[in-house]
């Protein structure tokens, strides 16, 4: 009735969905969901994603009906500016919404990734006797999160890990937006999800209280598999004239059919008001608070017996960095500069992380098949395996989306932090995750490797030219694409710093050479852009370059400054820090005499901001070719030369 109500006062909204699954709703947040509402952050509470996210009306209601901090009054104002409760969920664990969801599919993905890490921290931090990781994950989902893509690659993956404590609800109504599902979506679901390993409960009646009990009780007591609960629903259940039919799903359900719908449904009470009697009984704030008093309890006699690893588990849920992080991490950079090291960046990274891993038991990598390419195992990795949960490396296998979808939901769960990698180019695929991973602040670690045509013989197919610019204009994304281990070294501790959103660190695969910088030139490296070479003149020109390029614009002004020319070059591996830092620092960098001279082996688009107006931008506004590297650059116009005599012609 609320949902139903709220769709209404906004005039917008999903009621069918929140009307179908409001028993099960009932059920589960009643009688079997541990959780304290005036403590959203609480560690051990069970997770709940609501995967098919337009139904938000329904978490919306039942947060406010369990005693979290929603007010009726927000309730009213769904959907509207200002408003916490948004059209689908966005991240908010504080009125117990722990994921963004509304890209379809995306949420049980997130699940598999709470679960995992669920499963991992128990590993790591339980002891005989003492159980304080020890949660469910509970996902809702519906009929266009299964027809998704990501659902397989995700699921699959939770059946592989044998998530025992992954619970999903699937509302098997039969519907979407465009009608009867059965023209366009006739898997069996039932036999699809058994093939994955897990355990499923078919036929559930999606309307009656004991049998979803039943089902409930009957996926918690399987340890060895995720359970998946088939309900058979009916969207729109009550309204009386459109229940079963995709005219419920996405608008409201109007004034008469709202009245037909309380009618129906034997309900006598205005909108917005709920009968102080039903509030009670919904009310969990007793309840939760004696679920987490207990667990508290537990956790004080855990802490007295394990000190160290009570501190390190409360330091890990809080998203802090060891106290003697930030010393580390100066000297490993240190020693990473002095030694001056040759290497591909797609190397350096792995050098950086075993230079920070060990300070850093949280983080957990991964590689999507590609691991060997990515270079994201290093010397003190270990598996994760169905078997060893304590591990820290996961082979996700080939499944880009469901790889970073997964990651999300391991750093929405706390505790860990997930860096993984693939090929650049196919960070297409993982897409819409990096997007909700920079939406909802999650500081996920994304390392792309292949970063350029300098891949070579792959050809075009996994030749990147438009993701770097593609993924700069993400808000709150940051993207890295440093020129050697120093810089690698640097862009590696950035993100392991950002706590409010996510990292991309892109790398090469061919070796690139060590540039010399001064200590004060090392520290400024963090700020995104610095100066290289020449920063007391007043140069001719500017050259600004990133990555492989870099050692481009260094040859170009060494050759320049022979002619008596004065070219400045600027490294600029993160133009997000770049551009967060002050305007001082931004002209004193950029400076405004002389011409500029971007370089970049990708799209041109993104660089001219930063010639603004006084040069040009070398880059590559067209797909690649399949040979070796060195020849690719020379046909394609990165050389010295070719830089040299575009400098030439705008001075
Ligand atoms: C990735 C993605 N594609 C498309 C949509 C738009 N969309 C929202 S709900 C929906 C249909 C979902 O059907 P189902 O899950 O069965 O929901 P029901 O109508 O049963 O509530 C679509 C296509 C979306 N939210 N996400
Ligand atoms: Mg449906």
């Amino acid at each position: 009735m609320l949902s139903m109500d709220a769709v209404e006062a906004a005039r917008s909204g999903h009621p069918g969905m929140p009307m179908g699954m409001a028993d099960i709703a009932e059920v589960l947040w009643n009688d079997y969901l541990r959780f304290n509402p005036a403590n959203g952050h609480w560690h051990d509470r069970d997770r709940f994603v609501l995967s098919n996210g337009h139904g938000s009306m329904l978490l919306y209601s039942v947060a406010y009906l369990t005693g979290y901090p929603v007010e009726l009054d927000e309730l009213k104002h769904f959907r509207q500016l200002g408003s916490r409760i948004a059209g689908h969920p966005e991240r908010e664990p504080d009125i117990g919404v722990e994921t963004t969801t509304g890209p379809l599919g995306q949420g049980i993905a997130n699940a598999v990734g709470m679960a995992l890490a669920e499963k991992h921290l128990a590993a790591e931090f339980n002891r005989p006797g003492a159980a304080i990781v020890d949660h469910y994950t509970y996902v809702f989902l519906g009929d266009g999160c299964m027809m998704e893509g990501i659902s397989h690659e995700a699921c699959a993956f939770a059946g592989t890990h044998k998530l025992g404590k992954l619970i999903a609800f699937y509302d098997d109504n039969g519907i979407s937006i465009d009608g009867a599902t059965r023209g366009w979506f006739t898997d069996d679901t039932p036999k699809r999800f058994e093939a994955y390993g897990w355990h499923v409960v078919a036929n559930v009646d999606g309307h009656d209280a004991d049998a979803i009990r039943r089902a409930l009780d009957a996926a918690r007591a399987e340890t060895a598999r995720p359970s998946l609960i088939c309900c058979k629903t009916v969207i729109g259940y009550g309204a009386p004239n459109v229940q079963g039919t995709a005219a419920t799903h996405g608008a409201a359900l109007g004034p008469v059919e709202a009245a037909a719908a309380r009618k129906h449904l034997g309900w006598d009470e205005p909108p917005f008001v709920i009968p102080d009697d039903i509030k009670h009984a919904w009310d969990a704030r007793d309840r939760g608070a004696g679920l987490e008093a207990e667990w508290q309890g537990r956790f004080a006699a855990y802490r007295r017996q394990y000190p160290e690893l009570a501190a390190e588990l409360e330091r890990r849920m809080r998203g802090e960095l060891p106290a003697t992080w930030q010393a580390h991490a100066t000297s490993a950079v240190d020693g990473i500069a002095a030694a001056a090291k040759v290497m591909a960046t797609r190397k350096a990274s792995q050098s950086a992380l075993e230079a920070f891993a060990p300070q850093l038991p949280e983080l957990l990598g991964g590689s999507a098949d590609l691991t060997g390419s990515n270079n994201t195992l290093h010397k003190y990795s270990k598996p994760l395996t169905p078997t060893d949960a304590g591990g820290n490396y996961l082979f996700y296998g080939v499944r880009e989306f469901g790889m970073a979808a997964i990651m999300n939901g391991m750093a929405a769960h706390g505790g860990l932090r997930p860096y993984a990698g693939t090929f650049l180019v196919f960070s297409d695929y993982a897409r819409n995750a990096l997007r909700v991973a920079s939406l909802s602040g999650l500081p996920s670690i994304f390392v792309l490797t292949h970063d350029s045509i300098g891949l070579g013989e792959d050809g075009p197919t996994h030749q990147p030219i438009e993701h770097l610019a593609s993924l700069r204009v993400m808000p709150n994304m940051h993207v890295w694409r440093p020129c050697d281990t120093v810089e690698t070294a640097v862009a590696w501790r950035a993100a392991i710093e950002r706590r409010d959103g996510p990292t991309c660190i892109v790398l090469t695969r061919q070796d690139l050479p060590h540039v010399p910088r001064t200590a004060e030139q090392v520290a400024l490296i963090a700020r995104g852009g610095y100066i290289v070479t020449n920063g007391d003149a007043a140069p001719a020109i500017t050259f600004i370059a990133t990555g492989s390029e870099v050692q481009l614009a260094l040859g170009a002004a060494r050759e320049l400054e022979k002619a008596g020319v004065v070219a400045r070059v600027v490294s600029m591996p993160c133009t997000q820090a770049f551009d967060a830092q002050t305007e001082e620092y931004r002209n004193h960098v950029l400076p405004a005499g002389g011409a500029r001279l971007a370089i970049e082996a990708g799209a041109t688009e993104g660089w001219w901001r930063y010639v603004a107006g006084r040069g040009t931008v070398i880059g590559l506004d067209r797909y690649g070719h399949s040979a070796p590297a060195k020849a690719l650059f020379e046909h394609f116009g990165f050389t010295v030369e070719a830089v040299v005599a575009a400098a030439r012609r705008l001075l």
